[in-house]
């Protein structure tokens, strides 16, 4: 009869575990062992070296339109990272550092950015989808792919990125409704940059919390530190273990900012301050992370200078083998989304071809 507050069994928490000064809470510290401390190290400079040598690249006109995960490095490496083999990655557009964890070549992640359609395509045996650009429609993607984990009864998990723009779309409704209803073995990691090119977090929903949009849909979220990869580890392992076991999806929104433009086509200056964006450059989760591991003695000074020495050989390599391709045939844009190739579409090839001779290029010439 009376009016009262109603609880839900659903939770939402947050979750931080290594401040900005390189402070950990000792009861929540994964204490992760050296090697996997430092391969996770390597990887999010990794994403920070290819993601800044992507923008120079595009500046020079090597590659096309770019999107850059500076100061996100950590909300998707670490995350990747909690993943195995036989589980699925579904990817938004700003993960490089997963494509390289899960085993893609750089230079295919650098032939998405330069155009070539190859650069969609994963590697064999590579349990991963590629970049998604239309926003939240991997989430359906990855819903369907843990329900039909589900339906074989596979104990693995699908971890699928989304941006907090992409949570305004249907898709992510109705992805997290599915996996609700379905109680399905996905993990859906938003990572919330604050930003939806010049869209701001506040103007993007009502919501205090991206989190708590998981207790309508029946499952629990959480809300951690994105740029802590220890805090990224705990909670995705946490939920992935949580999965594995048959008890439904999470909601992780991994807080972070991103720290430069939306894509390379964008001034973030016209729609937000240098003032907002400082305070996160102390945030930055590669110095923290540095902290963290010289405390622990994982990590000196000389290690530090050999790891990045290793890295830009790393991106270096990959670039000169990007650049050995030449450059990529744009009418390769047509035979890959149909078995058959529609009328109108063979139409739009045909006028696209004439219009590129025009122009004096040969389909093919580009080709190495
Ligand atoms: C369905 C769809 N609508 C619009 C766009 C244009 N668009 C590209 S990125 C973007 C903002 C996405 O913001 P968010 O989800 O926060 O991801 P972020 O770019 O910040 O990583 C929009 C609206 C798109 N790619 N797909
Ligand atoms: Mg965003």
């Amino acid at each position: 009869m009376p009016r009262k507050s109603i609880t839900t069994k659903q939770k939402i928490e947050y979750l931080s575990i290594l401040d900005s000064s390189g402070e950990v809470d000792e009861a929540l510290d994964p204490k992760l062992d050296a090697d996997r401390s430092l391969y996770l190290y390597r990887l999010i400079l990794l994403a920070r070296r290819l993601d800044e040598r992507c923008i120079a690249l595009q500046r020079q006109g090597r590659i096309g339109t770019y999107g850059p995960c500076r100061g996100q490095e950590a909300a998707h490496c670490a995350a990747s990272f909690v993943m195995e083999a036989e589980d699925w990655v579904v990817h938004a557009y700003r993960e490089p550092g997963s494509f390289y964890h899960r085993g893609w070549p750089l230079e295919t992640v650098l032939m998405f950015w330069g155009g070539y359609e190859e650069g969609c395509r994963p590697p064999e045996g590579v349990n991963d989808t590629p970049i998604a650009v239309p926003i939240a429609s991997q989430a359906l993607h990855a819903m369907g792919i843990a329900w039909g984990m589900k339906l074989r009864g596979d104990h693995r998990a699908v971890l699928c990125y989304c941006g907090d723009g992409g949570t305004s779309e249907g898709d992510f409704h109705e992805a997290m409704n599915f996996a609700g209803a379905y109680h399905l073995p996905v993990i859906f990691l938003v990572q919330n940059n604050h930003w939806a090119i010049s869209f701001p977090r506040e103007r993007q929903t009502a919501s205090e919390t991206i989190a708590q949009k998981a207790i309508a849909y029946g499952f629990d979220g959480l809300q951690l530190d994105g740029n802590d990869p220890l805090s990224v580890y705990v909670g995705t392992k946490e939920a992935v273990d949580k999965a594995k076991a048959s008890g439904g999806p999470s909601l992780i929104e991994a807080v972070t900012y991103r720290m430069t433009v939306h894509t390379t086509a964008d001034d973030p200056t016209k729609y937000r301050s240098a003032e907002e964006v400082e305070p996160w450059e102390k945030l930055d989760p590669i110095i923290r992370y540095q902290k963290y591991l010289k405390k622990r003695s994982i990590l000196d000074q000389k290690l530090i200078d050999e790891i990045e020495a290793d890295v830009i050989a790393e991106v270096a390599g990959a670039v000169e083998r990007y650049e050995a391709l030449g450059t990529p045939d744009p009418l390769d844009a047509f035979p890959n989304n149909y078995a058959q190739l529609p009328a109108e579409l063979v139409e739009q090839r045909e006028e696209f071809k004439a219009a590129l001779e025009r122009e004096g290029w040969t389909s093919g010439e580009g080709r190495g």
